[in-house]
């Protein structure tokens, strides 16, 4: 792939000019699209690059098989079929590394099928393995997210990827991937060591009736389905009884962060009186609380009606151990040794 992609790299000065002559615009029949976020308070959805193949070729792209033999792509009615029993590649300049990328790709081989939807200029990028078979230690069909080259399994969903998926991926600027699988969320990732990108690339192993089409590039988040994350997964906590409870929760969202709420299911019911949580994400107790363990759920909610909830305890404990007399006569002990060098000391100098 690197000597493939050297090649690439070589031709693309004057590959350039013809892609500025044949780039798509902005489809406007695109086949699923994604439902374009975001809403008032961002950036509109910015279109960098498509194809919709609809004129019949694949203009703009460089195609070769892995192994330097006949590449097998055919564009019939719109769509980019991949045949034969090679490797076949598909790249295109894109230089982005943060935004969305949708495209349907047909998995209809066996083997793997991949896109590279961020590639940077040493070959290092973040992809998508469509698997039908085991990879990467995951014995059944999946779909991965993966960090290349060389490949390491960032996040996966198990299913069966056959046929065609309308995928959607976002990455926003703090590295925190989302992947939708037609417009469901399957995949979420935190991953930030790669910042720039050269171009996208398919790659179909083995690939008969496999294809792709509706690539669509953009340098904006155009689509939010996924709940906020917490920056710190929420744990277990202690206090001593008499106590104030505080405890800070973060959470991060492309669109924003609506509502925090917490219940406290000790009791077996929902209970909202005993636990507040303010608008950042700071919870307190509103009563005395007793000694004993409280199950709490914080559920916090995004701009577009997304949450996500979370569990853990607090325990409340009696007050410290009693007090013990002999620590005193150890610590008492100690003092007096160090009075003594103390005062020799002094002496010394006078
Ligand atoms: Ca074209
Ligand atoms: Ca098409
Ligand atoms: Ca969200």
């Amino acid at each position: 792939m690197k000597s493939a992609r050297h090649r690439f790299l070589v031709t693309s000065i004057l590959i350039g000019l013809l892609l500025a002559l044949s780039m798509s615009s902005p489809a406007d029949e695109i086949r699923c699209s994604p439902e374009l976020r975001p809403t008032g308070s961002n950036m509109p959805s910015a279109v960098v690059w498509s194809d919709d193949f609809n004129d019949g070729d694949m203009d703009g792209w460089e195609t070769w098989e892995y192994f330097g033999g006949d590449v097998n792509f055919t564009v019939v009615d719109g769509i980019v079929y991949s045949g034969g029993d090679g490797i076949n590649m598909a790249s295109h300049d894109s230089n982005v590394a943060y935004g969305t990328w949708s495209f349907d790709i047909l998995i209809g081989g066996y083997q793997l099928s991949g896109v590279n939807f961020i590639n940077d200029a040493t070959g290092m990028g973040y992809g998508l393995r469509f698997c039908i078979e085991s990879h990467n230690g995951i014995g059944q069909s999946s779909i991965q997210l993966i960090k290349d080259y060389p490949e390491v399994l960032l996040a996966h969903r198990v299913m069966n990827p056959s046929g065609w998926n309308n995928i959607t991926v976002t990455r926003d600027n703090t590295g925190y991937f989302c992947v939708y699988d037609d417009e469901n969320l399957i995949i979420e990732a935190v991953e930030n060591s790669i910042t720039t990108s050269v171009d996208v690339l398919f790659v179909f192993e083995e690939s008969a009736d496999c294809g792709f089409d509706n690539v669509v590039v953009s340098d904006t988040v155009d689509m939010d389905k996924a709940p906020p994350r917490f920056l710190q997964e929420p744990t277990d906590q202690t206090i001593q009884f008499g106590e104030t409870f505080y405890y800070k929760l973060n959470a991060s969202d492309y669109t924003g962060i609506d509502t925090w709420a917490i219940v406290d299911w000790s009791s077996g019911v929902s209970d909202t009186s005993t636990f507040a949580i303010s608008s950042n994400g700071l919870i307190t107790n509103l009563v005395d609380l007793e000694i004993g363990v409280y199950d709490l759920e914080v559920t916090v909610t995004d701009t577009l009606d997304n949450s996500r909830s979370v569990t853990f305890s607090l325990s409340v404990e009696a007050a410290g151990p009693a007090f013990d007399s002999t620590m005193l006569v150890v610590a008492g002990g100690g003092i007096a040794v160090i009075v003594i060098v103390l005062v020799m000391f002094l002496k010394k100098r006078s």
